[in-house]
């Protein structure tokens, strides 16, 4: 068991959920907080599959960073303070497993930075998003003006940077920011369902083709092109791959053994 102060951790069949636990902070994000989450990532049993993460209560995924400890700190802290923000973020990027952010509520600033890390995110019709941090004197500090450019476009991120506005759960599903919206008591299941639909699939296969979207974001159309190549070709050196083809031409259900 975990002896986590402001995260729980909970797991069932391969799917691993990590609630942000700060409800009456609304889960801002303080540095505690976030050094038990890089220790909760960096712990996570090798059989995992599947990684959703959340926030306590019925108000917010994350509100942010915590501004009542950010508010004296000086320069060096405050690029110490989003150094660890930027590795937790990238830890959980770089995940092999998906990640699904489950929004149940606010997820501002850093909420919002934390849920664009995951692979994608699943809305509460509750769910509000934001990145207000102009209106404290501070920029996006925890990856907010990439990865937010990257998933909505440059100009939509600049618009919601600039004004800090916040805007509800089915205009970020309108401008790709979330896949989904459900409605708030409906979240949980809506997850665990897609979480179900993507465990019956080979895990290899899954996990390659986060790596090799991921190497897409980052790179040339040519060279993205050429590591799928790659990547495809992997495939073929796998049990499961023998398996799954095997299982379609049997007309039966594969059974994988992840390699
Ligand atoms: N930090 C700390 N406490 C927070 C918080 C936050 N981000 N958000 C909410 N809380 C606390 C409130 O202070 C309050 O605590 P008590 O007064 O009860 O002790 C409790 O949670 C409940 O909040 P409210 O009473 O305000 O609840 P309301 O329903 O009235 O309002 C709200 C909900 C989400 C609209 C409001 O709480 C709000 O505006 N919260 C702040 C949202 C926000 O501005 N988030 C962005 C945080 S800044 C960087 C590194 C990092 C960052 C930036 C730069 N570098 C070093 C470059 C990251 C910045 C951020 O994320």
């Amino acid at each position: 068991m975990s002896t986590y102060e402001n995260i729980l951790i909970g797991s069932k069949d391969g799917v691993v959920r990590i609630t942000i636990n700060r409800a009456e902070k609304l889960n801002a994000l303080n540095r505690a907080t976030l050094t038990e989450l890089e220790a909760a990532i960096l712990a996570l049993d090798p059989e995992v599959r599947l990684l959703v993460i959340t926030g306590a209560g019925d108000k917010a995924f994350v509100a942010g960073a915590d501004i009542s400890e950010m508010a004296d700190l000086t320069a060096e802290q405050g690029a110490s303070f989003a150094r660890l923000g930027h590795e937790v973020l990238a830890r959980l990027e770089s995940l092999e497993v998906p990640v699904i952010a489950a929004v149940n509520g606010y997820a501002l600033g850093g909420g919002c930075e934390l849920a664009l890390a995951a692979d994608f995110i699943i809305a509460s019709e509750k769910a509000r998003f934001g990145q207000p941090e102009v209106s404290l004197g501070v920029t996006a500090g925890f990856g907010g003006t990439v990865r937010l450019s990257r998933r909505i476009g440059d100009a939509r991120a600049r618009q919601l940077l600039f004004t800090g506005e916040m805007i509800k759960a089915d205009e970020a599903y309108r401008i790709g920011l979330a896949n989904e919206v459900v409605a708030a008591g409906e979240l949980m299941t809506r997850v665990d369902a897609i979480a179900a639909k993507i465990m019956e699939n080979a895990p290899r296969a899954v996990s390659l083709s986060k790596r090799a979207t991921r190497f897409g974001e980052e790179s040339e159309l040519e060279a993205a092109c050429v590591f799928e190549q790659q990547v495809f070709g992997l495939c073929f050196a796998t049990h499961d791959q023998k398996e799954g083809m095997r299982a379609f031409l049997d007309k039966r259900k594969p059974s994988w053994i992840g390699r």
